[in-house]
């Protein structure tokens, strides 16, 4: 008399997916040989809402080691966060990169 029935078992994983906490997304600036580095420090300005100088640290890890980490948030702030870097690096002409992967 244990057995669940289809319905319950439905039941079970969407309390599931609303109980768990939800995954978290890095979102990456990749280093590159022509994007300016006040650029790069503008981008983590404005939209990862970094200070100055913590903007300025990131921007030239990067720049020293080929990646570095914007920011961690969830899905849907990530996806977010790219596609504003990808708008505003096109728009001034720069071919930085963004990308998001799981934390
Ligand atoms: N390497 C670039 C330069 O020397 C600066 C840069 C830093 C570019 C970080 C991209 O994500 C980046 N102008």
């Amino acid at each position: 008399m244990s057995e669940k029935t289809r319905r319950e078992e439905r039941e079970d994983v969407l309390t599931r997916e609303r109980v768990e906490k939800p995954r978290k997304y890095k979102v990456l600036l990749l280093n590159d040989d022509y994007t300016t580095m006040e650029f790069v420090v503008f981008v983590l300005q404005k939209v990862f809402h970094h200070s100055q100088a913590a903007a300025t640290r990131i921007m030239l890890h990067i720049h020293n080691s080929g990646v570095g980490i914007a920011g961690i948030y969830t899905r849907e702030v990530a996806e977010t966060r790219v596609a504003q870097v990808e708008h505003l690096a096109r728009e001034a002409g720069h071919p930085l990169q963004c990308t998001m992967e799981p934390e």
